[in-house]
Parts: structure tokens; C-alpha cells; sequence
């Protein structure tokens, strides 16, 4: 945090919503200027305004009680349950005979649950879950394939209060083990497997050995996915199939403090252990449902497609609890996307009439490098609205999903946030505001989102700095589990009162915001801050490059060199011209300043196992340096190897 960063991104596309869009829109551009000038004069009543669009079963006395920061509490003295909010409203306002979740698993198995049907389940397994002794407050892991079964373990904890402590299935026994720990979790929720890419991924298995070396689990419940051989031990292990048969379908919604823990999702920091986000419920409610609605612009028959896991925060808030919130019917898929063959989104979307996808820019960046051939196999007429979350998304993967998938006319909503912010807090409103390539635009209504420099002091247009959240909102993180010390010091030391966000961006003349990525990312190059991000996004816009990214090595003279890792689209040879015209590309797009002094072509690059690149792994590569920080989010430990051993 020394000095600032310098932005060299140049992006002047701007793609207006058609007037198709905007005359049906939620948020009218009218509107979304009259909600921001009323949060800005009064947040309070603002955010009390929009809580009446939840379920309480008592009001709140005091909609903000921020006298302990960075506590907060908000909608003090309510009651109300998730899941009553997510089902039992669909009961009785023409919607219990709607299809809730459509899901697919991937070897092409399908199931539907109507908001009635999805409420006996998780009524059932709520009562399940009682039998087994399980106490409002009491943590539960789930640790499942992308199944119904997943969202309704997760809703049946919110139904009795427990809280549910998600962990993606990719991740390892030890992952599990330590975040049972961490929570000291009394059950853990699995299945047998699940299917990916055509193999079986052994969870119970995994399981196992997770719980040899977890005291505080008393019981694993398993869901039977793959037919797939497990050992059951004796007074621990017990079937979904069994314990549901058993339970009534009656189960009353707790009623809970609005404070109430919801649930713990753990996130990996670049050093130290992982870090319980602990979210809790009317706040967290409220984010999800209200982004939800206005963002996804979403209407009672669309066909809403998420396509992140629950194991992720964007599983949690855009595949479960907003969309279910706002009663809407949403596509679930159990697999991968080039399974069996590199059209199977596209395949899905035709089948189902999807009409909002929300995905990420590396699958974008995959479906590219896999060549148009796959999507141009499909009717893709019914999407309406697209959408984008994880990374920056770099422009020219962003007209890509614009012309080929969006075929022009989709809106794209570039949304920024992340696993401690609960819910979306920068993004277009899709018929308010025009988009610009890469760009997340403006804040939600409500969210005091700034780019201030080392001193907090709010930057110049254009000039790059710290993205940080002046004032609290409701779907903030509430803090660690177990560590309020670790919660003041990774998001509200660097600026009293001021939420962090460790991200750096930029504001461009007309006020719109463009995430640079995370601070670690950045270069210092002959003493200038550059983002890893605008590099990468140079390299991305040559025809032949699929994806890029871009770390530092240490360097006598400049500081730091700057290292290319670079994967070609599918029919284009690694040759050392191609490399000479890649450093040319770069100095012509950004300048001279930025010309790469060196460019690798590699078949992956190593990736988290939610798809965003490490450039910590590769920092060390290019440096030649044994790394010594943690890999246990690493999707492919393969590919590590790989790319040490192209070094030697
Ligand atoms: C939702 C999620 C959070 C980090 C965040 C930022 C990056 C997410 C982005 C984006 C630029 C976007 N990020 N969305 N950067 N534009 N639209 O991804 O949560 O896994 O906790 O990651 O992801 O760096 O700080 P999480």
C-alpha cells in the first residue's frame, strides 16, 4: 500500500440497453438515480423501506446498531427465518405448483421440485435433523455434489437455526477436517459421490478420513447420488433414504433473531488458515433477495441459471437463498461444462429455455478457447440477460459473451463482490445504465463504495487506488468465527470505520468503476503500480490468445520484469515469433512501459478450484523460488508441476 496504482486500461465501448429491455425493466434508469439519492440522505430508512419485502414474523425496533464497529447489527429486535422466506411465502401466493429447482446431474438424470415439493423435503430433513439431535445454533458441514439435495440440507438447517458450514466437494479430507474443527461441526451431510467429467468423485470416502480426525462430529448423514460403495460405520453413519423415511413432513419455521447466525462459509486468504465468513440472517436476506430481483431483473417466468456451486458464495446467495427468496424457478447442474462434450451449457440452455445466466470469466475465457463451433450447434434466442462474477472480466472476453452468447441483445452485469460481502455491492442495473466492457459500473443503490488512495482520500478520475465501503450495509460479514481479533484487522485497520476490500480500481470520467483486482496483484514496474488485471486484458485481445496471466519477477534494474503466462485458442502454434508479436501487441495496446520481458505458453494455468488464477503460484515460478504459501485451493496440483518443469 505504498504508493498508488496506475490504471492503462482503455476501454471506450459503451453498449446502451435496447429499448426492448428497458421499457420492462425492475429498476428504471429514473429509479435507480431516485434510490441512490434517497439511500445517500437516509440509509436507515432506506434499508427498513426494503426490508418490507421479506417475511418477518416480528418487525425490527432499530434498523442499524452500529455503536461497537466493525459489529454490526441490523434489523434489531426482528424475527424471521430463511427458509420460511425462500418457501413457505410460495405456499400461499400462486406459486407452491412452480418449479422451484430444475436440476440435471450430468450423466443427464433429471429432477424437478416444485416450491411445494421442495418444502415437504426440507421439512422432512429438518425434522431429520432434529432426530439427530441437532439444536438451533449447532453447526453442520454439508459437503455434497451439485444436487437438490444440497439446497434443501442448507435450507433445513436454516429451518431449525442451525448453521450450515458449506465446503465445495473438490476439496480434500484434510479441507474438511479442518473446517469441522474450526466450527466444531456435530453433523456432517454427504453423499456417497458425485459425477464429475465422467468419473466418480468419492465424498463419503473423503469423508472418512476427514472425520478420524474430527472429535466434534457425532453423526454423518449420506445422501445415496452414485450407487457407489461405502462403508457405514456402526452408531455415526446413517442414510438419507432412511432418516427421511421416518421424518414428518410438519416443521414449523423457527423464529429467529434477525441476528441469528445463517452460516459460516470458509475462504482462503493468501497466508494463514481459512477464514470463517459468518453471515447471519435478515441482513444476509436482504442483500440476497433485493440484488436478486433488481440485477437479474428478474421476472416470474424466466429461468434463472447460476452456474456456480453451493460450495461457493455465489451458490449460496444466487443459486439458494436469493433467487428461492424472490420465488423463482432455477436450473441446477451437477457437472462440468465440457462434459460430454464442450456444449453442454449450451445444450442446457436450449433444452430448458434459460433466460439469465450468471457465470464466471474463466468458463467464459474456456468456452472461447474451446472455438464458436460449440455454441453455434444451439438456439440460444430464449437468454435475455447475462451476467459475470468472480474476476474481472477482461473486455474482449466480455464482446465475446456480448455477441456470441448474449448474440448482442443480453445486457451483461459485471458484478463485483465477494464472499464477505454477502451479496452483489457493484454492478449495472441492466435497464438503468449503460455498460462499458469490463467495467462493473456503478454501486447498488445504498452501497458506499469508493476508490481512495493510501490515505483514504478519494482519488482523481481515472488515477488508480484502493476500493473500499464507507458505510456499513446489511449483508456484510458480521465478522470470523471465532476470531473478532482477525475480522478488525484484515478489513478495518487500514481505514478506521472503512470497510477494505483489498481490491484496487479505478473511477472513469462518468463515475464508473473498473476492479483492478486484488492489491497482491499488482506490479511495480520501473516505479510504476500497474494491475496484473490490464496486462492480461492487452494479451487477451490478441486473436490468438484464450487467457493470460501476468506476475512480477524480481529484477534489478526495473524493479520487477514482467512474466506472461499464456494459453493459446484451440488451431495456434507456441512459436517465438508468435511470442515477439505478443510483447509488441502489449507495448502497441498499453506502452512501452508495459511490454512484457517475457511470455511462456502454457496448456492451464493454476487456478482456484472457483476458477480465479493464483498468480501467487506463478509469482514463484517465474522467480524460480520454492513456494512456501498454501496450495490447498488449487484446483490441479498438475499443472504446478508442469509449468516448474517447462522451467527447467
Ligand atoms: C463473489 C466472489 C472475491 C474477489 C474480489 C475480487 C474478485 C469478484 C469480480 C471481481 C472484478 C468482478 N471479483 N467479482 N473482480 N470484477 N465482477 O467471487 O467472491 O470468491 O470471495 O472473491 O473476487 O478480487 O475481491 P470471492
Amino acid at each position: 500500500m505504498s504508493t498508488n496504482i496506475t490504471s492503462v486500461l482503455k476501454e471506450s465501448r459503451v453498449f446502451a440497453p435496447s429499448e426492448a429491455f428497458t421499457q420492462q425493466a425492475n429498476v428504471s434508469a429514473e429509479e435507480r438515480e431516485r434510490l441512490v439519492a434517497w439511500a445517500d440522505k437516509d440509509p436507515d430508512g432506506f434499508w427498513a423501506a426494503q426490508a418490507e419485502s421479506l417475511h418477518w414474523f416480528k418487525k425490527w425496533n432499530k434498523v442499524l446498531d452500529w455503536s461497537n464497529p466493525p459489529f454490526a447489527k441490523w434489523f434489531v429486535g426482528g424475527t424471521i427465518n430463511a427458509s420460511d422466506n425462500c418457501i413457505d411465502r410460495h405456499l400461499t401466493n400462486g406459486r407452491k405448483n412452480k418449479a422451484a429447482i430444475i436440476w440435471e446431474g450430468e450423466p443427464g438424470d433429471t429432477r424437478t421440485l416444485t416450491y411445494q415439493q421442495l418444502h415437504r423435503e426440507v421439512c422432512k430433513f429438518a425434522n431429520a435433523l432434529k432426530t439427530l439431535g441437532v439444536a438451533k445454533g449447532d453447526r453442520v458441514t454439508i459437503y455434497m455434489p451439485l444436487t437438490p439435495e444440497a439446497a434443501i440440507a442448507m435450507l433445513a438447517c436454516a429451518r431449525i437455526g442451525a448453521v450450515h458450514s458449506v465446503i465445495f466437494g473438490g476439496f480434500s479430507a484434510e479441507a474438511v477436517a479442518d473446517r469441522n474443527n474450526d466450527a466444531q461441526a456435530k453433523v456432517v451431510i454427504t453423499a456417497d459421490a458425485g459425477w464429475r467429467r465422467g468419473k466418480i468423485v468419492p465424498l463419503k470416502e473423503n469423508v472418512d478420513a476427514a472425520l478420524a480426525k474430527s472429535p466434534s462430529v457425532t453423526t454423518c448423514v449420506v445422501f445415496n447420488r452414485c450407487n457407489h460403495p461405502v462403508t457405514m460405520k456402526d452408531g455415526r453413519d446413517v442414510w438419507w433414504h432412511d432418516v427421511m423415511a421416518k421424518a414428518s413432513a410438519d416443521c414449523p419455521a423457527e423464529q429467529l433473531d434477525s441476528e441469528h447466525p445463517l452460516f459460516i462459509l470458509y475462504t482462503s486468504g493468501s497466508t494463514g488458515k481459512p477464514k470463517g465468513v459468518l453471515h447471519t440472517t435478515g441482513g444476509y436476506m436482504l442483500g440476497a433477495s433485493l440484488t436478486h430481483k433488481w440485477i437479474f431483473d428478474i421476472k416470474d417466468d424466466d429461468v434463472y441459471w447460476c452456474t456456480a456451486d453451493v460450495g461457493w458464495i455465489t451458490g449460496h446467495t444466487y443459486t439458494v437463498y436469493g433467487p428461492l427468496a424472490n420465488g423463482s424457478t432455477i436450473l441446477m447442474y451437477e457437472g462440468a461444462p465440457n462434459h460430454p462434450a464442450e456444449d453442454r451449457f449450451w445444450d442446457l440452455i436450449e433444452k430448458y429455455r434459460v433466460s439469465i445466466l450468471y457465470t464466471a470469466p474463466t468458463a467464459i475465457r474456456a468456452f472461447i478457447k474451446w472455438g464458436n463451433q460449440h455454441v453455434e450447434k444451439h438456439d440460444l434466442t430464449s437468454l435475455r440477460l447475462l451476467g459475470s462474477v468472480g474476476e474481472p472480466i477482461n473486455p474482449e472476453a466480455w464482446m465475446w459473451y456480448h455477441e456470441v452468447i448474449g448474440g448482442g441483445r443480453c445486457p451483461i452485469v459485471d458484478t463485483w463482490w465477494q464472499t464477505e460481502t454477502g451479496s452483489i455491492l457493484i454492478t449495472p442495473l441492466p435497464g438503468a445504465i449503460p455498460t462499458k466492457p469490463g467495467s462493473a459500473t456503478k454501486p447498488m443503490p445504498g452501497i458506499a463504495a469508493e476508490v481512495v488512495d493510501k490515505d483514504g482520500k478519494p482519488v482523481p478520475a481515472n488515477a488508480g487506488g484502493f476500493l473500499v465501503v464507507k458505510r456499513p450495509w446489511p449483508s456484510m460479514m458480521r465478522t470470523i468465527y471465532n476470531d473478532d481479533q482477525r475480522f478488525k484487522d484484515t478489513y478495518w485497520s487500514n481505514y478506521p470505520g472503512v470497510y477494505f476490500t483489498a481490491d484496487g480500481a479505478r473511477q472513469d470520467d462518468d463515475g464508473y468503476i473498473w476492479v483492478m483486482g486484488r492489491v497482491d496483484d499488482v506490479l511495480n514496474v520501473s516505479g510504476h503500480r500497474l494491475s496484473t488485471m490490464e496486462v492480461e486484458s492487452a494479451l487477451v485481445n490478441h486473436p490468438k490468445v484464450a487467457e493470460a496471466a501476468v506476475v512480477g519477477r524480481p529484477d534489478d534494474l526495473k524493479g520487477e520484469a514482467i512474466c506472461c503466462f499464456v494459453t493459446l485458442k484451440q488451431g495456434n502454434d507456441p512459436t517465438d515469433d508468435l511470442k515477439a508479436a505478443l510483447k509488441a501487441h502489449v507495448a502497441k495496446e498499453i506502452g512501452a512501459l508495459a511490454r512484457p520481458d517475457e511470455v511462456k505458453f502454457t496448456d492451464t494455468l493454476p487456478k482456484t478450484r472457483s476458477g480465479k488464477i493464483m498468480r501467487r503460484l506463478l509469482r514463484d515460478i517465474a522467480a524460480n523460488r520454492v513456494g512456501t504459501g498454501d496450495t490447498t485451493t488449487l484446483e490441479d496440483y498438475g499443472v504446478l508441476a508442469k509449468l516448474r518443469a517447462d522451467e527447467e
